[in-house]
C-alpha cells in the first residue's frame, strides 16, 4: 500500500468551470483517485478553489459585492457543483484561508533569508482617476505581438502571448475606461528566479515519470532561460505582505501575486483538511508533506491543463527548492490539452461553451464522466460537439453497458424469476470468455496506473463488447428451449459479467455503477474493489442470489433533445464530416 497525494489544478473562483477545465483537472484526477482507492492505496486528494488575484476583484466588482462575499458563495458553489459530478476529494480548500496566508509568509521569508528575493523598485502603469495602479488585467489595451484591441495586462486572450501592463499599446484603465495613466514607480518584491536555472533544471532532469507534453512545456522554459518575476501586486484581495511579522513598509496596499501562492495552496489545503478532521481520527498533513516527517514514501502525483505546467514545473518548485527546507515535490504530473467548443474555445470571460452547472441540468453526471474521459484530450486538443457527445452516449453508454445490463438482466428474471440460476456448469465458452477478460483487464488496469485515460477507456468498453458478444454466441434464449440448464450457467455468467462490468467502472461512472450492484443487493463493500484474477471472475455471484432488474440505465439522446441544445448553448453550424 502506497500513500498516493493526488491534487488537481485550482479551479478559479470567478464562476462555474466549463467541461474544458473539469477534463483538464479535477475528472482526471478523481478517476486516478477512485482507482488507486480500489487498489488498496491510502489516497488524499486535494483541491481547493483559487480565489486571489485581479479576477476575483473583477468578477466581485462586476456582481456587485465585495470581494469577501462573492468569493464566499462561489466557493460554497463550486464545492456543491463538484459534489454534484461525484468529484471524490478528500478536501476541496480555499486559497484565501489562514493556512494559506501563513504559508505563503512563511515561504517567502524563507526565500528572502536565503537570498531568493529582492525588493525592486519599478515602474507600473498608475491610474490618475482611479487613484490606483492597475495591475494585470485592471488594464487592457492593445497586444504589442497581434494587434488585438482586448489584450489585458497579464495575457492576450488572443495570440495567447504572457504580457506585461507595459506591454499594452494604447492602455485603459478597465474599471473606469480611463485612458489617463501615468508610469508611476513602486516597489514590489521579485523571485529571483535566474538564481534556481540550475537546481530548477537539475530538479526536472531527476524526474523521471513526467510524460512527453509535461517534458516538453518545461524544456521550452528553462531553455528560454528563467527570469526574475515579481510576486506582489498593487491589489487589496490576497496575501498581505510581512516583514517579521509586520506588515512590510512601503507594501500595506500589497499582496502577493496570486500564482505565487495558489500552489502553495495545495499544501494549505492538506493543513485545512487535518484542522477537521472527526473526532478520534488522527490527520497529519506534515507527513504528507514534509520529506523529514514521513512523506518521503509518498507518492505525488498533479493533474492540469498545459497553461499551467510551467508554473508547478518551474516556477513553484523554484520557490519549493529556495525555501531549503525538506518540502514534498511532485513526482508525476500529467498534463491535459484543450477540450475546445465545436473547434473554437470555451470561454469563461464570454460564457461560451457548457459550464459546469448547467451540464448538470442536462443530464446526470455519469453521462459527461463517461465522455469526457473516453475522450480525454490527451495527445492532442480535442473538439466538443453535442453531435459527437450524443452519438458516444448513445453507443457506448446506451448501446453497450446499459443494454447488456438490461437484457440479460430481464431475460433472467422472465425465464429463471429474479435470482441467479444455480443450474449448469461453465465449460469451455466460459474458460475463454475468462481468459480473454483476464487479457483486458490487465491491459485496462495498466493503462490506468499510466494515466492514459482514453486508451484506459477504450479497453474498458472492449470488455463491456465482449460482454455482449458471449451474449450472442451463448444465446440463452434460443438455448432455454432445447438445454434449459445450459442457458442457465450463460445467464449465470451473463449476470456475473454485470457485476464485473460495475466493479470495473466504477473509477469513471461511479453513480451508475453503484446502481447496478445495488440492483444485486450489492454495497462497494460485498464485491472485490477490483477484480481478483485467476479463474473467479464468473463466480462474483453464486446460484441464488437474487435481484432486481435496474431501471434503464442510460437514455439515449434523441434528434429532438440535440436540437433545443443546440439552440440553447449556441452552438454553431458543423458540416456533415464533423458531425459525428
Ligand atoms: N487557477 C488555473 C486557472 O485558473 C489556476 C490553477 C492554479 S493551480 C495552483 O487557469
Ligand atoms: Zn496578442
Amino acid at each position: 500500500m502506497t500513500r498516493i497525494l493526488i491534487t488537481s489544478a485550482l479551479p478559479y473562483i470567478n464562476g462555474a468551470k466549463h467541461l474544458g477545465n473539469l477534463v483538464g483537472s479535477m475528472l482526471p484526477a478523481d478517476v486516478y483517485a477512485r482507482y488507486m482507492r480500489a487498489r488498496g492505496h491510502n489516497v488524499l486528494y486535494i483541491c481547493a478553489t483559487d480565489e486571489h488575484g485581479t479576477p476575483a476583484e473583477l468578477a466581485a466588482r462586476e456582481a456587485g459585492q465585495t470581494v469577501e462575499e462573492y468569493c464566499a458563495e462561489q466557493h460554497a458553489i463550486q464545492k456543491e457543483i463538484g459534489a454534484g459530478f461525484n468529484l471524490s476529494f478528500d478536501h476541496f480548500g480555499r486559497s484565501s484561508g489562514p493556512e494559506n496566508a501563513r504559508l505563503t509568509q512563511h515561504f517567502a521569508a524563507r526565500l528572502e533569508a536565503n537570498g531568493f528575493i529582492d525588493e525592486r523598485t519599478d515602474k507600473q502603469v498608475y491610474s490618475i482617476e482611479d487613484q490606483r495602479f492597475l495591475p494585470d488585467r485592471y488594464v487592457e489595451g492593445t497586444c504589442p505581438h497581434c494587434g488585438y484591441d482586448k489584450a489585458r495586462g497579464d495575457q492576450c486572450d488572443n495570440c495567447g502571448r504572457l504580457l506585461d501592463p507595459t506591454d499594452l499599446k494604447e492602455p485603459y484603465s478597465s474599471i473606469s475606461g480611463s485612458k489617463n495613466l501615468e508610469l508611476k514607480e513602486t516597489k514590489h518584491l521579485y523571485l529571483l528566479l535566474e538564481k534556481m536555472q540550475d537546481p530548477v533544471t537539475a530538479w526536472f532532469e531527476a524526474k523521471t515519470d513526467f510524460p512527453a507534453l509535461t517534458q516538453a512545456i518545461t524544456r521550452k522554459w528553462l531553455k528560454e532561460g528563467l527570469r526574475d518575476r515579481s510576486i506582489t501586486r498593487d491589489l487589496y484581495w490576497g496575501v498581505k505582505v510581512l516583514k517579521d511579522g509586520a506588515p512590510r513598509a512601503g507594501f500595506e496596499n500589497k499582496v502577493f501575486y496570486v500564482w505565487f501562492d495558489a500552489p502553495i495552496a495545495y499544501i494549505a489545503a492538506t493543513e485545512a483538511w487535518a484542522g477537521e478532521a472527526p473526532e478520534g481520527e488522527m490527520r497529519d498533513w506534515r507527513s504528507w508533506w514534509r520529506l523529514d516527517e514521513g512523506a518521503q514514501d509518498v507518492r505525488y502525483v498533479q493533474f492540469m491543463g498545459k497553461d499551467n505546467v510551467a508554473f508547478h514545473t518551474v516556477t513553484f518548485p523554484g520557490a519549493i527548492l529556495g525555501s531549503e527546507e525538506p518540502w514534498k515535490t511532485v513526482d508525476a504530473l500529467k498534463t491535459l490539452n484543450w477540450l475546445n467548443w465545436y473547434g473554437g474555445k470555451f470561454s469563461t470571460s464570454q460564457k461560451r461553451g457548457i459550464f459546469m452547472d448547467r451540464a448538470l441540468d442536462l443530464l446526470p453526471a455519469d453521462y459527461w464522466r463517461w465522455y469526457l474521459m473516453a475522450n480525454a484530450p490527451e495527445s492532442d486538443d480535442v473538439s466538443f460537439t453535442f453531435e459527437h457527445f450524443s452519438s458516444v452516449v448513445n453507443k457506448d453508454l446506451a448501446d453497450v453497458l446499459g443494454n447488456f445490463v438490461n437484457r440479460i438482466t430481464r431475460f433472467c428474471v422472465s425465464k429463471f424469476g429474479a435470482e441467479t440460476p444455480s443450474d449448469g456448469a461453465y465449460g469451455t465458452a466460459e474458460a475463454d470468455l475468462v481468459k480473454d477478460l483476464e487479457n483486458r483487464i490487465s491491459a485496462y488496469t495498466a493503462a490506468l496506473e499510466a494515466m492514459e485515460f482514453r486508451k484506459a477507456f477504450a479497453e474498458l468498453r472492449g470488455i463491456w463488447v465482449v460482454g455482449n458478444e458471449y451474449l450472442q454466441v451463448a444465446a440463452p434464449w434460443t438455448a432455454f428451449k432445447t438445454d434449459p440448464s445450459a442457458a442457465a450457467a450463460s445467464v449465470r455468467a451473463g449476470l456475473n459479467l454485470v457485476v464485473l462490468f460495475a466493479i470495473l467502472s466504477r473509477p469513471v461512472i461511479p453513480a451508475s455503477a453503484a446502481k447496478i450492484l445495488a440492483a444485486f443487493d450489492l454495497s462497494n463493500d460485498d464485491v472485490p474493489a477490483w477484480p481478483e484474477t485467476g479463474g473467479s471472475l464468473l463466480t462474483l455471484l453464486k446460484g441464488g442470489e437474487s435481484f432486481n432488474p435496474p431501471d434503464v440505465l442510460f437514455k439515449k439522446i434523441d434528434d429532438e433533445q440535440l436540437a433545443k441544445w443546440r439552440i440553447e448553448f449556441g452552438a454553431p453550424e458543423i458540416d456533415g464530416e464533423n458531425a459525428g
